[in-house]
């Protein structure tokens, strides 16, 4: 493989995702990656930097956990792919049930994919497909929120609203696609401890979109019950119980798109237990296998499942499915993921950090240009002034600024955003807002 470091040709040739890619080939100094242990990755200038962001929300449990490290080494020794369709691989099976076990009751069957984005497109399929078997074939409208990140295929980037994942693909977008209002309002929230106690009338918001639209046209409402990507937006105190009112008084499947809060950033298996709100379908991905091999998936309430079960018994019922759909060895690497998370009592852990990580990240008010601080569970975000003219530039350069001091922030728009380790030590996440306070003020 040679050096880490990539000579100039090879700086060209990769089109990074989601990434400044002319900046970055110009500036990335503390930006390439050596290597990965615990809550720390390695520059390739042997500078070691805490991982404030898990990786992508992705690896809780810290890097290259050793049992999961073991697992995959093993797989490797016994199966190293085996065909998704019309053949069966047993430890796939286990890991559908031991999902299922996790998942709020009444939940039955997992179909497993190998993003959040294939799981967000394959849960709209499930509800198209459920409600047309049904003998509901008019019920095809998706309804999302402005500010939700589901991923980037055509189906997520519908029913998503982040302008910039939308504009150039406008036409491509699905038809019959609307959207309830985000939830954040700095005037009636900054600076608020965990869940906002303003907003929980936003959801009647669907009432007016059902009346609109009328309900038997519409398949599903999808929302992340904590929207991440957009900066930690939590939802407000008895939102989301709204939302599945309306949704169960008419019909409409309610899908929690749980890519980032599922497996333990909530301090609970999902955040459906720790808002105790139950939706019909949940998505997962990252935290599935700690990010250690590319999965996701989605759970699906039992019934929605029978439902489909139709025809002859030889023919396929749903027509959908991916090449690597319960690869093997993200298999081998989610049992050992779920082995951790039950038995080195992690949300426990994470529980015992979230007052801390609130604590810490709400310190960071009076800072300059900070605007606002939000928190839920081992997620937090802190939202700056942009600089006039050129968003998104003061929360890069503090980005930089971290780097120098030993911590990996996620920025946003002029948002850093914070969901450690779950295996952090409380004085870790005391130094990393510290990090982030010198940072905020080094950049000015
Ligand atoms: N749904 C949600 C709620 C997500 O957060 C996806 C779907 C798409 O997953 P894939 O695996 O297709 O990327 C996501 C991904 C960030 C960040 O900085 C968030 C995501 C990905 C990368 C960065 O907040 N979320």
């Amino acid at each position: 493989m040679g050096s880490l470091e990539p000579n100039d040709r090879e700086l060209a040739a990769y089109w990074m995702p989601f990434t400044h890619n002319r900046y970055f080939k110009q500036h990335h100094s503390r930006r390439m990656l050596a290597k990965a242990e615990g809550a720390y990755y390695w520059t390739t200038e042997g500078e070691k930097l805490f991982d404030a962001l898990s990786g992508l929300w992705c690896c809780g449990l810290g890097h290259r956990h050793p049992k999961i490290v073991e697992a995959v080494k093993q797989q490797l020794d016994s199966v190293d792919y085996s065909p998704a369709f019309q053949m069966g691989y047993g430890p796939t099976f286990k890991l559908a049930e031991r999902i299922v076990g996790m998942a709020p009751a009444g939940m039955g069957q997992v179909f497993f994919v190998n993003s959040g984005s294939e799981a967000v497109d394959t849960s709209m399929k499930m509800a198209l497909a459920y409600h047309r078997t049904k003998g509901e074939a008019s019920r095809t409208r998706f309804i999302g929120r402005e500010r939700g990140y589901h991923g980037v295929g055509f189906g997520g980037i519908s029913v998503g609203g982040m302008v910039a994942n939308r504009k150039m693909y406008a036409s491509a977008m699905l038809t019959g696609v609307d959207h309830l209002p985000h939830t954040y309002n700095p005037k009636e929230m900054a600076f608020t401890k965990g869940e906002p106690t303003w907003g929980a009338h936003l959801a009647n918001e669907l009432e007016r979109l059902i009346a609109l639209h009328d309900a038997s046209t519409i398949a599903a409402v999808i929302v992340e019950p904590m929207q991440g990507s957009t900066g930690v937006i939590v939802p407000p105190k008895g939102y989301l119980e709204r939302l599945r009112e309306i949704c169960t008084k008419n019909g409409i499947l309610l899908i929690f798109d749980e890519v980032i809060t599922g497996f333990g950033r909530m301090g609970t298996h999902f955040a459906a237990q720790h808002f105790g709100v139950t939706p019909d379908m949940i998505t997962f991905a990252k935290g599935v296998n700690n990010g250690t091999v590319p999965m996701g998936g989605v759970i699906a309430r039992k019934d929605l499942y029978d439902t489909l079960m139709t025809g002859p018994e030889h023919a396929v019922e749903f027509f959908h499915g991916y090449t690597y759909s319960g690869h093997p060895l993200a298999v081998a690497a989610a049992h050992a993921t779920l082995d951790i998370l039950a038995t080195e009592g992690i949300n426990e852990r994470v529980k015992s950090l979230v007052p801390v990580l609130e604590d810490a990240a709400h310190s960071l008010k009076g800072e300059p240009n900070v605007i606002d601080i939000r928190n839920c569970q081992l997620a937090a975000a802190v939202e700056l002034a942009p600089i006039e003219g050129k968003p998104g530039l003061r929360a890069l350069k503090v980005f930089e600024e971290a780097l120098k001091r030993g911590v990996l922030f996620r920025f946003t728009g002029d948002i850093l955003a914070m969901g450690p380790p779950f295996i952090s030590t409380p004085d870790e996440l005391r130094r990393m807002t510290e990090v982030l306070r010198e940072s905020i003020r080094a950049a000015g």
